[in-house]
């Protein structure tokens, strides 16, 4: 038995994901006619209160589609140093989208007005056009942290004075959401175009929803045609996206609630280093340090005694909670990094 805190990406479908699946009806989506992949994109288009929505395999694709379509090759994209689109799609804006990226540290991935200000150049000869901003929210690599409405504003007001588009990788926007009590048309408002995925949290085997425009949600289809996206009978995927949005998003609370615990009851380890601050969703990141031995070996230990983590080398572990891990679980993660932290310490003593 492994309790599986490796990502959130690892949810199964529903029971009633898997009926809509089994019923839905179908037709051919690159013509536009699957009906439900029609009804989720009109959905998910209300949802986050844009004119229109794609349906898009991975929220990967969802944000190298918004690139190629708010930006062209050759221009500049302002990214969170930290950001999964910088850090984790493989750099396909510079090889896909042809995009030179400014980075920008956050905090904790959270970017400021001012720090954006500092970025963004004059037009000059010498420089690239900057044409695209992007802010992740919930953000991966800073703990889950959260992007408040007031700081998103700003972003997006600062972006547009400049002639900038705004992107949210909102993958996690449904938490985000939770955390700021605020809806989520509201948090997206000012800005130009949102993904956000299905199939995490939200646990929709596969999707991803693009959102913006009419005319930008048509040229991103385009776009997606082009990078192989254009999926036939996709309305099998789209009825559990379905479930997803109607029936997933309030219950994300029960994951934050346990990344809390699961938190508190680490923060007690004196070896091990965590900023509680950053546990504001299902994410929860700490350093091991002073164990002295590398994040990879840690998670080894750990799935020696049943808990998959992942991994931020050199020495930081990334625990998602989710729906399949419940209270008791949580608390049985913790005894278990008690008990393998203290096995390191003992035989440190020992040798
Ligand atoms: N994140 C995954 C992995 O890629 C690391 C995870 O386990 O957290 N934006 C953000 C903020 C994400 O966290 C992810 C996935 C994506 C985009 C990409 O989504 P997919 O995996 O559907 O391509």
């Amino acid at each position: 038995m492994v309790f599986d805190f490796f990502s959130d990406t690892q949810t199964m479908p529903t029971n009633n994901m898997l009926e809509a699946m089994y019923n839905a009806k179908l037709g051919d989506d690159v013509s536009h006619a699957d009906p439900t992949v029609n009804k989720l994109e009109k959905l998910a288009a209300e949802k986050v209160g844009k004119e229109a929505a794609l349906f898009v395999p991975s929220g990967t694709m969802g944000n190298l589609l918004a690139l190629m379509t708010h930006t062209r090759p050759g221009e500049e994209v302002i990214l969170e140093a930290e950001s999964h689109i910088y850090y984790y799609e493989v750099g396909g804006f510079s090889r896909i989208a042809g995009l030179a990226p400014r980075l920008v540290p956050g905090e904790n991935g959270v970017l400021s007005p001012d720090g954006v200000k500092k970025a963004l150049r004059e037009s000059d000869l010498h420089y690239p056009d900057t044409s695209l901003l992007c802010i992740e929210n919930s953000h991966n690599r800073g703990g889950g942290t959260v992007t408040s409405l007031e700081r998103t504003e700003k972003l997006c007001d600062l972006a547009h004075e400049q002639g900038l588009k705004v992107h949210i990788d909102g993958a996690r926007i449904f938490n985000a959401v939770l955390y700021l009590g605020v809806d989520p048309d509201k948090l997206v408002a000012r800005a130009d175009s949102v993904m956000f995925c299905l199939s995490k949290g939200l646990s929709a085997p596969v999707g991803s929803i693009l959102a913006g425009t009419g005319e930008f949600v048509a040229k991103a289809r385009k776009n997606r045609k082009l990078v192989g996206g254009g999926m036939r009978q996709a309305g099998v995927l789209a009825a559990a996206g379905i479930i997803a949005l109607e029936e997933m998003a309030d219950r994300l609370q029960e994951d934050h609630d346990n990344a809390r615990l699961l938190a508190r009851g680490i923060s007690s380890v004196n070896e091990i280093n965590i900023n509680l601050k950053t546990v504001q969703t299902n994410i929860v990141q700490f350093d091991i340090t002073p164990l002295g031995i590398s994040s990879q070996k840690f998670a080894e230990k750990l799935i020696k005694n049943g808990v998959r983590v992942s991994t931020r080398p050199p020495a930081g572990i990334r625990m998602v909670t989710n729906r399949h891990i419940s209270e008791k679980e949580v608390e049985k993660a913790v005894k278990t990094i008690k008990q393998v932290v203290e096995e390191i310490e003992e035989s440190e003593v020992s040798s």
